[in-house]
């Protein structure tokens, strides 16, 4: 297969003479290389062939996975629509106090330009209007150019990522940050938008899936919140597979710690998760409810939520139907069947439904601690859309069984305790009926085997991952939710510290560059203060979490004893609260509930009886624990290695624990919320610490949600808490590339020596290089380049020109070009 051959080969090249470029390969080195083997083995006069081609066309071979996604850009870059200025880049500004950036932000913010960078980051500001910079056109202009030839903009931050990702065979990752509402979600669509444009999908419904897989995850994880209408109630991280050439072939999402209790309660003035309004407005526009047997008239109580006109605007507004009709459309395009998506609708009919469910307490001389469901049409709908029978159902909402020493005794539930289960299977089905939509998604999205299907080419894919998580919250009232939402931006912001600062200053003391230190809040001691083991707050609910008698009060209690430092207190008059200053702020947590939030409990009874559907779907959802691989992770930190993150793995006895289900253990020691949290978040670090981060800062001009109107004090809290200023200075100062001088030479020889030069990796050939390119500022360290950002872009691009000439050279020679 000749199309194929040629990949291979392409990346083989780009393999050996990109990555390894100092073993320049003899014929027999070649033949032997692993992938030529593992490619062709058997075929040996291919492979003779192909190390014969390798040898004569080393350049071509760069070439070919340098610039053949591009051939075409050479000469096309003649239409600048808008010019850049300097103070595009905060770091070029003359005064770096923060009330000249504050000024200047708010300037370019009246003038619309919403964004500006600090060096190679990007700072969003949130329009709160459509703007009309989105266009193809505008993807089109950011596409393979210096950053400084455009205005800045979220597409330059992609088209780096991409770049990145294409001519140095690395996986790279985009991280969104910024406080609720500030703008990531729709930066993330964004950057998947130009990425697609980019990653020109050869097929079109391949681009269209792609593009539709966030808006249909967010309909089931987003909500509306009392900060944003569109609140991301989930973590997400969306990677997005390429070729070595640069072409999508698909995608992959994970998801972290959906907030399940919405489900079942949701605080004054916020909503439910989308969907669920979406599919009773569609169904009651299409004559449905009838047929998912859902109430009429009235709204099911879960979507019934307190000063929300819910049935007014399902029977009156359009938006809610035609939000349902995209999201069937987007089932359909991205490929789920008829009865899959038949089955999702079931399954949510059936929550609404159980959410109906009512429980009188049954008085008789003997039982006091009774219940029963008085009226049993929500049970008898619910039972039938989970295709299970209601007695059972019933059975297991109000009794449980009990195993001691051997014996199974039934115990009754009060109302109050039947109704916990109620919700507890409710949260269970949508929370597992959410990560089955995103599994389902991932096999839909999976890069096509037949057209890498060589083990070679399955194992070249590239990523670039995008993050968007929810942002810092600080409601009037705070839960566990907002606790865990909160530790997750710590660790972000953790690892952007780390990224710009920490490691720049490690860098430059292990190779003798004077650089001015920067000093930053380091927010280490926080997060250590919630993750340590055995004493940090996660761990300390964890155990209180297991003593049947614990309460929230003695989990208070607990808090007060063991957490002594100046990020934790107990307010005087409040009960039941603890305070935190966070990176971001301080945070007053409501305890009430933090426990049962915490064991998040589904009884074996339910899982039983839910077993026994004949809903195939329903099946999968509790059969087995849903497929999310999991990793031997502690609780440990990117170590900083040679300018590489690293990740401590190993095992412990704790992390195998989250490996079984909770249902599973019938002892107390069961996978609670924030071991899996802890989890989950070292997860998405060990992902993140792969590739090459780009890091975008959304930042919300102001808490009415409207267009241009810039309020100085809301700005300028969140540039001091995220570290911008300190930025501005370290980009200025600093060096953000540095790059050992073996791999620099090897990267950029051409731009000084001819190909078959084959220049030696020195310090001095590395200055012959800058030199060449006439570079200034750069700097060197014991066995490293120390390069601005600037820098790196300027000897990329004259790369790409070089290697562009070289190859217009070679193919006439080679008669290619006619
Ligand atoms: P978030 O993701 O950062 O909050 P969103 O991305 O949902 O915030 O943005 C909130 C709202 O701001 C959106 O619904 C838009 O109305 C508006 N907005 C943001 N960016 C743009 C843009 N580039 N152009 C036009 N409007 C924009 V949260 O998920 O709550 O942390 O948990
Ligand atoms: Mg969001």
């Amino acid at each position: 297969n000749p199309e194929q051959w040629c990949r291979s080969f392409s990346y083989f090249i780009s393999q050996c003479l990109i990555k390894d470029f100092e073993a320049r390969p003899s014929v027999t080195h070649l033949l032997e290389h692993p992938f030529i083997k593992q490619a062709h083995g058997k075929d040996v006069a291919l492979r003779q062939q192909l190390a014969a081609l390798i040898q004569e066309q080393q350049e071509i071979g760069i070439i070919m996975s340098l610039t053949s996604y591009r051939h075409e850009r050479i000469n096309t870059r003649k239409t600048l629509i808008i010019q850049s200025c300097p103070d595009d880049d905060l770091v070029n500004l003359e005064f770096l106090d923060e009330e000249t950036i504050i000024c200047h932000l708010q300037k370019r913010y009246d003038e619309l330009q919403v964004y500006t960078y600090v060096g190679d980051i990007l700072i969003a500001l949130n329009p709160f209007q459509n703007l009309s910079i989105y266009s193809p056109q505008f993807s089109k202009l950011y596409h393979g150019v210096k950053r400084a030839d455009n205005p800045p903009h979220i597409f330059a931050t992609a088209d780096a990522a991409y770049q990145g990702m294409v001519t140095f065979c690395k996986d790279q990752c985009i991280i969104i940050s910024g406080e609720s509402g500030a703008g990531k979600t729709e930066s993330a669509h964004l950057i998947v938008q130009h990425l697609t444009f980019l990653g020109k999908a050869n097929n079109r419904s391949l681009r269209e899936k792609i593009l539709q897989v966030n808006p249909l995850v967010e309909a089931f994880g987003n909500a509306c919140t009392a900060i944003n209408d569109n609140s991301s109630r989930f973590g997400k991280y969306l990677e997005m597979k390429f070729t070595p050439t640069g072409a999508v072939i698909g995608a992959k999402i994970s998801e972290y710690l959906l907030e399940k209790s919405r489900v079942i309660k949701q605080a004054v003035g916020e909503k439910n998760f989308h969907i669920f309004y979406y599919i009773y407005a569609g169904l009651y526009h299409q004559n449905k409810l009838k047929a998912y047997r859902l109430p009429e008239g009235t709204p099911p109580r879960y979507i019934d939520s307190e000063n929300c006109k819910v049935m007014q605007d399902i029977v009156s507004g359009k938006l809610y139907k035609e939000q349902f009709d995209a999201i069937q459309e987007c089932f359909r395009n991205i490929g789920f069947t008829e009865e899959e998506v038949n089955s999702v609708y079931r399954i949510l009919s059936a929550i609404l439904n159980t959410g109906n469910i009512e429980f009188a307490a049954i008085t008789s001389q003997h039982q006091t601690d009774k219940s029963e469901v008085p009226n049993s049409e929500a049970l008898e709908s619910a039972a039938s859309l989970l295709s299970i029978g209601p007695e059972e159902l019933q059975e297991a909402l109000t009794s449980q069984c009990v195993v001691t020493r051997g014996e199974t005794i039934i115990r009754t539930n009060t109302v109050d305790k039947a109704a916990d289960v109620r919700d507890a299977m409710s949260k269970a089905l949508y929370g597992r009926l959410f990560s089955w939509i995103v599994n389902r998604i991932n096999s839909l999205l999976q890069p096509d085997m037949n057209i890498c299907s060589d083990d070679l080419y399955g194992s070249l894919c590239m990523n670039v991952g995008i993050l968007d998580i929810f942002g810092f919250e600080n409601f009037k009232k705070n839960s566990f939710e907002q606790l865990c939402i909160n530790i997750a931006n710590e660790q972000i912001q953790f690892y952007f510290n780390q990224h710009i600062f920490a490691l720049e200053q490690m860098e430059y003391q292990s190779e003798g560059v004077d650089a001015s230190l920067v000093e930053y809040e380091d927010n280490r001691p926080i997060l250590d203060m919630f993750l340590q083991k055995p004493m940090g707050l996660l761990s300390l609910l964890d155990e209180e979490s297991r003593f049947p008698q614990a309460t929230d009060q003695t989990l208070v209690d607990k808090f007060e004893d063991n957490l002594r430092c100046k990020y934790f207190w107990i307010p005087k008059r409040v009960e039941l609260c603890f305070g935190i200053q966070h990176y971001a702020g301080k945070v007053m947590y409501d305890v009430n509930g933090f426990l049962e939030k915490n064991r998040d409990t589904l009884p074996a009874d339910i899982v039983v009886v839910l077993r026994t559907s004949e809903n195939k779907l329903l099946q999968q959802l509790f059969s087995s624990p849903l497929t999310k691989t999991v990793m031997f992770l502690a609780c440990v930190w990117p170590v900083h290695r040679c300018g590489v993150f690293t990740v401590n793995v190993c095992v412990q006895v704790d992390t195998m624990e989250m490996m079984r289900h909770p249902e599973e253990t019938t002892n107390m020691r069961r996978q609670t919320v924030a071991s899996y949290f802890r989890y989950s978040l070292m997860d998405l670090l060990s992902k993140m610490v792969v590739g090459q981060p780009h890091f975008v800062r959304c930042i919300k001009p102001n808490d009415d949600r409207q267009a241009l109107r810039f309020c100085k004090e809301r700005v300028m809290v969140q540039l001091r808490y995220t570290g911008i200023l300190e930025t501005v200075n370290i980009r200025r100062q600093g060096y953000s590339h540095r790059i050992l001088f073996e791999e620099f030479v090897n990267r950029y020889y051409y731009l000084a020596f001819r190909a078959h030069q084959m220049p030696e990796t020195s310090k001095e050939n590395a200055v012959a290089i800058l030199q060449r390119a006439k570079l200034e500022d750069w700097v060197l360290g014991k066995t490293k380049v120390f390069l601005k950002y600037y820098h790196v872009e300027q000897l990329n691009l004259l790369l790409r020109e070089v290697i562009a000439r070289v190859v217009v050279m070679q193919a006439y020679t080679k008669g290619w070009l006619g």
